[in-house]
């Protein structure tokens, strides 16, 4: 029997990026009141943070978008087929402004902790300027990619000259004009800035340690006749992204390269090639992730296009992946990013076999040779998927905190709830679906919506995943992972299997089930009244 103990409102939320906004259009819907906390001094999250010159998304406009509002995706005009930092951030002001959502949110306030009562069965939610607000319900949009990782190199602070972290990227524009500059990291943020800071700085110096698969994106601006067409699919884009395997609204390419002979699987590929973007990975074949031969097939004809476009060879083979079948590590989308080699002010370092040992006052060195920079800039990614969570202190029953619960692995069931944490939903949470994050983002805030419903229908205080369901979601995508070729990568460190921040443990992060496959199994869950799940 709970005390009288009365919640402040009847829901946190924390996080004002994709998942937050569309969290308060849910909980508007169940009548509920609500509290959001937003570090930044604005909406967006990751495109609030993430400013690094030349930041772009990966998926196609027209389905990295929210579809909850029809008249908000038909009224919105994406001016290119890959929206860039700036134009993802005005589509969620945008998103914020039409549907007045502002006036719930505490901007320039972060979450330090939040603790579970058991005797009230409510959560008290406190914030760095030392604020407490009590509340029934904890929700975290914090995304996967909200903590930096910096590796600590000795003497990071002797450095003399500019150092930017990617994801902290300053408001005003940095100017690399005249300069020496340092990018360190290939993923997805560091091949991005090096297009960028190639075309200004004096020298860019790019130290590798593992060359990844960059396909090209082929991104355009979109016509208004091709603005209008989209629009007009609405029901059609919206269907693809909840049925594609990595939420893009692509069709499946209906052929496996299993079945294909040499001839006939370098013409599907070259055809996705020259289509850009992921349609190389998801509408050539359907079995790239999982069959070797494919795999070999297409990770072999991206190092011929390497091998064609760089001019030294010597570079060429540096920027040829041997050591991780294509999908191993996640794919980044390039903007002539293999031609940026064959500027005369870039140069490759790779640190594979001779790592960075020191940053020095004048800029670093590694065990062989010492470099003299004016700026250096860490693309060195990101603590993923548990590390917002676990940074923000959360405790469930018992005390217990989410680091100590995820010391072995991190668990929660459809991604979203975990056993010992009631009446919290992580967004974007570990085991989520690895796809495209806001139609996975839709899914779970629908998700999130049935559950509180259910509580407030059958007048249960308290929602908690129970321990069987969250092992048994944690089983499967230990199974799913187990069968695609995905863990042959692993000794290149994939952030989305936690592999990339020493010392933290490797484990399945992410559903890699696809979006039908996770829109299966929640329509399993709610169909059947919500079996994996102990309302009290
Ligand atoms: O991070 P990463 P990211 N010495 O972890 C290197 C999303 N995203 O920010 O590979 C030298 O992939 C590290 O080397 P290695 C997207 O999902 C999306 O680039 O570990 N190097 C690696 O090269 C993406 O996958 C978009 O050997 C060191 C790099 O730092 C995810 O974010 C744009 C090092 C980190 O790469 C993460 O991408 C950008 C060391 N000690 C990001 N430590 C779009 O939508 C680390 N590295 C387009």
């Amino acid at each position: 029997m709970s005390t009288q103990t009365l919640p402040d409102v009847d829901a946190v939320v924390v996080g004002a990026g994709f998942a937050g906004l569309r969290t308060i259009h849910e909980l508007r819907q169940l009548g509920l009141s609500m509290q959001v906390f937003e570090a930044g001094t604005d909406v967006g999250g990751t495109w609030y943070w993430n400013r690094y010159p030349e930041a772009r998304t990966d998926t196609e406009s027209w389905g990295y978008c929210l579809f909850f509002d029809r008249e908000l995706y038909e009224t919105w005009d994406w001016p290119e087929r890959f929206p860039g930092q700036a134009d993802v951030l005005a589509y969620l002001q945008h998103v914020a402004d039409k549907h007045d959502m502002r006036k719930e949110i505490r901007f320039n306030t972060r979450v330090s902790g939040a603790w579970f009562d058991e005797a009230t069965n409510l959560w008290t939610v406190r914030t760095e300027d030392g604020n407490e607000l009590r509340s029934r319900f904890l929700i975290t949009g914090l995304g996967w990619l909200g903590v930096a990782y910096k590796p600590p190199f000795p003497g990071a602070d002797t450095f003399e000259g500019e150092t930017y972290v990617t994801s902290q990227w300053p408001h005003e524009p940095v100017d690399f004009t005249g300069k020496r500059v340092a990018v360190i990291g290939t993923g997805a943020t560091g091949i991005q800035t090096i297009t960028g800071v190639a075309r200004v700085a004096e020298h860019l110096t790019v130290f590798q340690r593992t060359p990844n698969y960059v396909l090209p994106s082929r991104n355009h601006a979109l016509s208004e006749f091709q603005r209008t067409a989209l629009k007009r699919d609405y029901d059609t884009i919206a269907k693809k992204t909840r049925e594609h395997v990595f939420a893009f609204p692509m069709d499946a390419a209906g052929r496996l390269g299993s079945e294909l002979s040499d001839e006939e699987l370098e013409k599907v590929l070259e055809r996705g090639w020259e289509t850009g973007g992921f349609r190389y990975i998801f509408e050539t074949v359907d079995d790239m992730l999982v069959d070797q031969r494919t795999n070999d097939a297409a990770s072999e004809f991206v190092r011929r296009k390497i091998r064609t476009i760089v001019h030294d060879p010597e570079t060429a083979e540096l920027l040829c992946p041997t050591s991780h079948p294509i999908g191993g590590k996640r794919p980044p989308l390039g903007s002539f990013y293999y031609e940026t080699y064959n500027r005369p002010n870039v140069s490759l370092v790779s640190v594979r076999e001779d790592p960075i040992k020191e940053i020095t006052p004048a800029g670093l060195r590694t065990g062989t040779a010492e470099y003299e920079f004016d700026v250096i800039i860490y693309a060195t990614g990101f603590d993923a998927i548990t590390g917002p969570l676990t940074n923000m202190n959360v405790h469930g029953t018992a005390d217990r905190s989410l680091g100590e619960e995820w010391a072995g692995n991190a668990r929660m069931h459809l991604g979203l709830t975990a056993a010992g944490y009631p009446n919290m939903f992580a967004i974007l949470g570990p085991q989520a679906p690895f796809a495209s994050h806001p139609p996975v983002i839709e899914a779970q805030v629908e998700l999130t919506g049935k559950l509180i419903k259910h509580a407030l229908d059958t007048g249960s205080e308290r929602v908690e995943a129970t321990e069987e369901a969250t092992q048994g979601w944690s089983d499967l995508c230990d199974l799913i992972l187990d069968a695609t070729l995905i863990p042959q990568g692993m000794g290149d460190r994939p952030w989305f299997l936690g592999a990339n921040v020493p010392g933290k443990k490797p484990s399945a992060l992410c559903y890699l089930g696809g979006m039908a496959g996770y829109g299966a199994e929640v329509a399993k869950e709610v169909e059947s009244g919500f079996p994996g799940y102990r309302f009290s």
